[in-house]
């Protein structure tokens, strides 16, 4: 058994959020990860705050453990969004793609518990003296938005820097990477791309194909001249925007506009030419769909596996 105080804090049996992922983190997802024991989270990616109150219904429907909802701050519906979490009392917000600094006092004091997403030590210190109540350090082997560093040079950079938990992300997949995590000073992990190919997740099965197949080096960042890069699985879209964004001819809008509704037509569609399949460079390590519970329960196993196997050093 794994226990950590984010357990506790978090009113979960395991210390393993899932991901927000923009398109692909429903409420079912989220309901599954929780009912599993760990924590579910629903993607508000670009939604208006009416979509976003029907799936946090849902949720409560299909659920009655906790589950949170990630705020993607670049959302143009964002300010609504903030006031509907409130009114509909999710007991976790964690933020990405930006600093949440304007909207924390008022979830904190809405008794809301509050876990941005950190790419360094400077948003974590920020987040820290903003009242968060932990931070997400994610690395850049994560699927979708990313910072610049890897989780490695990250994960104890940031524990050093806050008093406030360390939750690890970017490129882990296996109980390997929630213990090694949790030795660089993490009290839990957020996992995304694991559970992008799990049987509740409601994305098109080329999408999960595609993870599946996928090898070590099949993944590329693209968009770092738009200040967001994105990390997505190799495929011709990516190929094609980055031929473009190396064009310094090509303006910013015509960039912006190619990549829009990507990611939707690779999560609806599975559109294998026109899609943006956004995926952690984990990818290639994960080689069978599962329910969310087997993917728990394996993840747990194989963390304690890892833990217990590291005794073997100390003579
Ligand atoms: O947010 C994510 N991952 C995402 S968001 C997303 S939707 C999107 N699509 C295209 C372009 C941009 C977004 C797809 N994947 N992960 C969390 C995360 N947050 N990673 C990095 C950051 C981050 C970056 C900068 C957090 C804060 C930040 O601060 C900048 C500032 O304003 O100080």
């Amino acid at each position: 058994m794994i226990k950590t105080p984010l357990c506790d804090l978090l009113n979960i049996e395991y210390p393993i959020l899932q991901g927000g992922m923009a398109w692909i983190s429903d409420a079912e997802l989220a309901a599954a990860v929780s009912n599993a024991g760990g924590l579910g989270i629903i993607s508000s990616m670009n939604a208006d705050e009416a979509w976003l109150r029907l799936e946090i219904k849902k949720a409560k429907r299909l659920t009655s453990k906790p589950f949170g909802v990630n705020v993607m701050l670049m959302n143009p519906h964002v300010d609504k969004i903030a006031q509907v979490l409130i009114e509909e009392e999710v007991p976790v917000i964690t933020t990405g793609a930006g600093n949440p600094g304007k909207f924390l006092k008022l979830w904190i004091n809405a008794g809301i518990k509050v876990i941005p997403v950190v790419p360094s030590c400077g948003l974590a210190r920020f987040s820290e003296r903003s009242g968060a109540t932990a931070v997400i350090a994610e690395g850049g082997e994560s699927g979708g938005h990313v910072g610049e560093l890897s989780t490695l040079p990250l994960i104890p950079q940031v524990c050093d820097a806050i008093s406030i938990p360390v939750i690890a992300a970017g490129g882990i997949g296996d109980g390997r990477g929630i213990a090694a995590s949790l030795m660089l000073g993490a009290i839990g992990v957020q996992l995304g791309t694991r559970f992008l190919v799990a049987h509740e997740t409601n994305i098109h099965e080329d999408y999960k194909n595609k993870i599946i197949k996928a090898k070590d080096i099949d993944t590329t960042l693209s968009g770092r001249s738009l200040g967001h890069p994105v990390r997505a699985l190799k495929t011709p879209f990516t190929r094609n925007f980055i031929k473009i964004e190396n064009d310094p001819s090509t303006p910013k809008e015509t960039l912006e506009t190619y990549g829009r509704g990507a990611l939707r037509i690779a999560a609806q569609d599975g559109d294998t030419i026109n899609g943006c399949f956004m995926a952690g460079q984990i990818s290639g390590l994960i080689k069978e769909k599962e329910s969310v519970q087997t993917i728990i329960l394996n993840l747990i196993s194989e963390t304690q596996k890892a833990l217990c196997g590291g005794m073997q050093w100390i003579k």
